[in-house]
């Protein structure tokens, strides 16, 4: 079995990711800056479906149109030479100092208005060069302190951007939706709409519901401690995983943004089960860096790695659902005579009258068997290539 990459598994990777330098908080960068076209390239070789980008990873904030024109000439080349596609652009309102109290929800109606006005650009780019999905990742949109915004207000400002954008993309006839993308914090101390199911929420009081879903990431809802597939799986409840940014990253530290499955493989594992077994038919995006030891060769590595440990999870799920042991256990735990049947229509008075006179020996229910421990250990066999 190969675990090489092809196009057809829709492995995407962003521009910030490849092209990440090593830069932190506390050192200067480790690895030499490439250009877009370097890391088209680069994930073209590597087997690569698409690239992302940020509009101001492929072109400078302050380039003029001239050089915005070349720029987007040269870049289109190499997605022509290579076969690479653009299948999700999103927009820069973190980076600039403009945006230090937020975009969308800053307390200046002036920087508002600038992120809307750069966010129509960028999405102007994005469609430009084919992007049929659009993310909205606010990582400034929060606090330090709650003296300075009111939550409500800022819900406001956030669902109004939200409104007036949703409305342009419908008023200009584009193919495209957008993925809101929750984080918990970093770089604010709290961001707003923290979590997978704080946004699912929040989608539902916008004016067009239909155009906006989620791009979840395993890093986010780790930082928060929560299960990350539970979240996926009730976005795909929701018909809303837009789009996924796959990454690692263990609980209660910094955001790691490690190689996919490098620190929580088992939790890679029934993610990848999950959106395998309901036909998520997205980009498997990888939101993730190299570490600030790489080098370039071993920045091909770390692709190599995010696009493997994917595929070689597939396989483990497809081994797991033709596992008869495995299987037999769970036709065990999951036996259902149809005695309830009844209940699964809904609520009706002949229902209830029905459930009324069940009795229920607790002591017997108790007796049932569920032999998880046995499951799990088999699952764990499985990963660790012992059965
Ligand atoms: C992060 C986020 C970003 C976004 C990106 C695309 O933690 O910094 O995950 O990488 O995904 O801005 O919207
Ligand atoms: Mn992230
Ligand atoms: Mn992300």
């Amino acid at each position: 079995m190969s675990y090489d990459a092809k196009p057809e598994h829709k492995f995407t990777f962003g521009l910030w990711t490849v092209g990440n330098t090593g830069r932190d908080p506390f050192g200067s960068p480790t690895r030499e800056t490439l250009t877009p076209v370097q890391l088209v390239r680069m994930l073209a070789e590597q087997g690569v479906y698409g690239v992302n980008f940020h509009d101001n990873d492929l072109v400078p904030i302050d380039a003029s149109p001239a050089e915005r024109d070349r720029i987007v000439t040269d870049f289109r080349q190499a997605l022509n030479d290579t076969g690479l596609v653009v299948p999700m652009a999103t927009t820069n309102l973190f980076s600039d100092p403009v945006f230090k109290d937020g975009a969308f929800t800053a307390n200046d109606p002036k920087v508002r208005a600038y992120a809307l006005q750069k966010t129509i650009r960028a999405i102007e780019l994005g469609v430009e060069l084919g992007a049929t999905v659009y993310v909205f990742w606010g990582g400034r949109e929060g606090t330090e302190t709650d003296s300075s915004k009111n939550p409500l207000d800022s819900a406001k400002r956030f669902r109004d951007a939200l409104n007036f954008l949703c409305a342009y993309v419908k008023a200009q006839g584009y193919d495209l939706r957008f993925a809101l993308e929750p984080k918990p914090n970093e770089p604010r101390s709290d961001i707003y709409l923290p979590t997978v199911g704080s946004m699912l929420g929040f989608i539902t009081t916008l004016d067009h519901p239909e155009m906006v879903g989620l791009n979840p990431e395993v890093a986010h809802e780790h930082m928060a401690g929560l299960n990350f597939m539970h979240a996926v799986a009730q976005a795909w409840d929701a018909g809303k995983l837009f789009h996924i940014d796959l990454n690692d990253q263990l609980f209660g530290r910094y955001d790691q943004d490690f190689r996919f499955g490098s620190v929580m493989p088992k939790q890679a594992f029934y993610l990848v089960r999950f959106l395998e077994s309901v036909g998520y038919s997205g980009s498997r995006h990888f939101d993730a860096h190299a570490y600030r030891t790489a080098d370039y060769d071993d920045v091909k590595e770390f692709v190599r790695g995010c696009t493997r440990t994917y595929l070689i999870l597939k396989e483990k799920a497809e081994r797991f659902n033709q596992d008869s042991e495995i299987q037999s256990l769970l036709s065990e735990i999951q036996a259902d005579q149809g005695d309830y049947a009844y209940l699964s229509s809904g609520y009706s008075p002949e229902a209830v009258n029905r459930l009324n006179a069940e009795a229920f020996d607790r002591a017997a229910m108790n007796r049932r068997r569920l032999p998880y421990e046995r499951l799990d250990q088999l699952t764990i066999e499985l990963m660790l290539g012992a059965r």
